[in-house]
């Protein structure tokens, strides 16, 4: 078992991010043993969860004329456009039935305002609005993260990154997530994750 000062955050291992799912990460599922192993191997653990808005921006269908996987440009930068998935309430938004969820001290969910997308677990696209989740491990008393889950590109990348400008000491278990890498974002997720001082593990 970890000290009480290490902290498990498990990003997105939800339906629509596994085979079968709305937006489906080649091996997503692989991931989920591993996962529940780790879940017993930490004092805190949480979990997060994308969970949109049926009219959310980040979603291409609701842009005329755009295709998924295209990029457009919103008021806090650029932002790929995604086929609709998460959407609140839904099945696909549901953590994947594998998933060892009753371990968790708390679920946080992102991405749920209409305006702005969330791949952060701390801070929402415009890299300043707050999920909460900065306090919550600060009063639990963690310094020292591990995140796992999905993808390794969007969120658990922006989540680490996130973390470790906020000063925790952060590792990815590469072997515990899986990428979307889409045009080469997987290369350049991991070059800034190094960049930023988190450190890769298998
Ligand atoms: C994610 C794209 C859109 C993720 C979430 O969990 O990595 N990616 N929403
Ligand atoms: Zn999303």
């Amino acid at each position: 078992m970890r000290d009480a000062t290490h902290a498990l955050i498990v990003i997105d291992v939800q339906n629509d991010f596994c085979p079968g799912g709305a937006l489906a990460v080649a091996g997503g599922d692989e991931i989920i043993p591993r996962i529940n192993a780790l879940l017993a191997d930490f004092q805190i653990r949480v979990l997060t969860q994308d969970w949109h808005p049926a009219d959310h921006a980040s979603f291409a269908a609701n842009h005329a004329g755009a295709a998924p996987f295209s990029l457009t440009e919103m008021p806090y930068g650029p932002q790929v456009l995604w086929p609709v998935h998460c959407v609140q309430g839904t099945a696909g938004a549901a953590f994947h039935p594998r998933l060892a969820t009753d371990p968790a001290d708390l679920v946080i969910r992102k991405g749920f305002r209409a305006a702005i997308d969330s791949y952060s677990a701390f801070f929402e696209n415009d890299h300043a609005t707050p999920t909460g989740l900065d306090g919550y491990l600060r009063s639990r008393g963690a310094t020292h993260l591990t995140l796992a889950g999905l993808a390794t590109d969007f969120c658990v990348a922006y989540s680490a990154i996130d973390a470790a400008r906020l000063g925790f000491s952060v590792t990815v278990l590469e072997g515990a997530c899986r990428a979307i890498d889409l045009d080469g974002s997987l290369a350049r997720a991991r070059d800034d994750m190094r960049a930023a001082g988190v450190r890769l593990e298998a």
